[in-house]
């Protein structure tokens, strides 16, 4: 056990302007907390939000957790949701814990344009803000940082700083049951590049303090709803547009296709990873048609070609190399297939 200690220990993500025992101290003395994170949360977000209450708790420190707005339902099982303070739903609320908090815990974002309309009053809070977080050029809000491009998840990263506390050993369940969802869902279940032996060892960890892996993939994976598993074979059946040539593969959903399907927020969660997967498909892109006039896009690569240079230039986006997200204004599904099929030679020219 204490080797698998030691390893976790050997990461070196970058801690700038504290190390994590000043950061500690800080903590200890700080008399409201709150853990944010991105608007439309993902695993990693949720997880991290919640890991990180969890364990302050354990600790004996209080903290609030305040979201932008609701996360899939596929993650309604995580232990703690009930008592998160939504600000899309209470912005009253949420702004009165932001605006009292001395800390502000900004987790898997790293620019206040990440949290939608909670962005002014996120901004106007005099709590000191401090981010943990993976994605690349963060903005200079935060007044700590732990960054790390190269590290798969923010929840990876928190472990870290929690070995940096010398508190590996006080993980209860329910923190690590968090943290390990957000490694599992932001490492495609730990199949990205990003996946490194530093990874597996918190892993190791997290197994020898007890971890019930197989229940937490069944809760997450296997308790899909009909429409969501229809909706998602109607896309590849009837809404896929395959450019061979390119490596490329499109799948758009519109407005009356989500609602054939009664859709909610989540059922197109997977869906562009299903498109990656198929034979010869090097960059896939999933459309869901969010309102009129307003198409969000997913972006997923294998190997060298980035989506995060292709959404950043393209679609208003960004994220990282081989996963990213953009926007479309102004166009209907049908025109976003007629621009995808113009613009592929400029793309994908060397
Ligand atoms: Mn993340």
């Amino acid at each position: 056990m204490r080797e698998g200690i030691n390893l976790l220990g050997s990461a070196s993500p970058v801690m700038v302007s504290a190390t994590a025992l000043e950061c500690w101290e800080d903590m200890k003395k700080s008399e409201s907390v709150v853990i944010t994170a991105h608007r439309s949360p993902d695993g990693d977000a949720v997880g991290a939000a919640l890991g990180l209450h969890h364990h302050l708790k354990e600790m004996g420190i209080a903290t609030s957790v305040v979201l932008p707005d609701r996360f899939p339902s596929f993650l309604d099982w995580i232990p703690g949701t009930d008592g998160i303070c939504f600000y899309d739903e209470n912005a009253e609320k949420a702004t009165q814990l932001m605006h009292h908090a001395d800390v502000i815990w900004c987790l898997d974002f790293n620019g206040l344009d990440r949290v939608g309309k909670m962005e002014n009053d996120l901004r106007d809070s005099p709590a000191k803000k401090w981010v943990v977080d993976h994605h690349q050029l963060p903005d200079d809000f935060a007044d700590r940082l732990l960054s790390d491009s190269s590290c798969g998840s923010t929840c990876e990263l928190l472990v870290d700083l929690i070995v940096g506390w010398g508190q590996a050993d006080a993980l209860s369940d329910d923190a690590m049951a968090c943290l390990y969802v957000g490694i599992m869902t932001d490492t495609g279940s730990f199949r990205f590049p990003s996946v490194t032996a530093h990874t597996h060892a918190v892993l190791a960890h997290f197994l020898s303090r007890g971890l019930d892996h197989a229940r937490i993939h069944q809760n997450t994976f296997d308790e899909q709803s009909l429409n969501r598993v229809q909706l998602q074979g109607f896309a590849m059946s009837e809404r896929l547009h395959l450019h061979n040539e390119f490596g490329l593969a499109v799948v758009g959903l519109g407005c009356n296709d989500l609602e054939r399907f009664h859709y909610k927020s989540g059922d197109t969660e997977g869906l562009v990873n299903k498109v990656l997967g198929l034979a010869g498909v090097r960059v896939a892109i999933m459309a869901r048609e969010a309102e009129l006039g307003l198409i969000k896009l997913s972006l997923r690569s294998v190997g060298d070609f980035s989506v995060r240079d292709l959404a950043a230039s393209e679609f208003d986006g960004g994220g990282h190399k081989n996963a990213a997200g953009g926007v479309v204004r102004g166009m209907t599904l049908l025109e976003f297939n007629d621009f995808v099929s113009k613009s592929l030679p400029k793309w994908f020219e060397t």
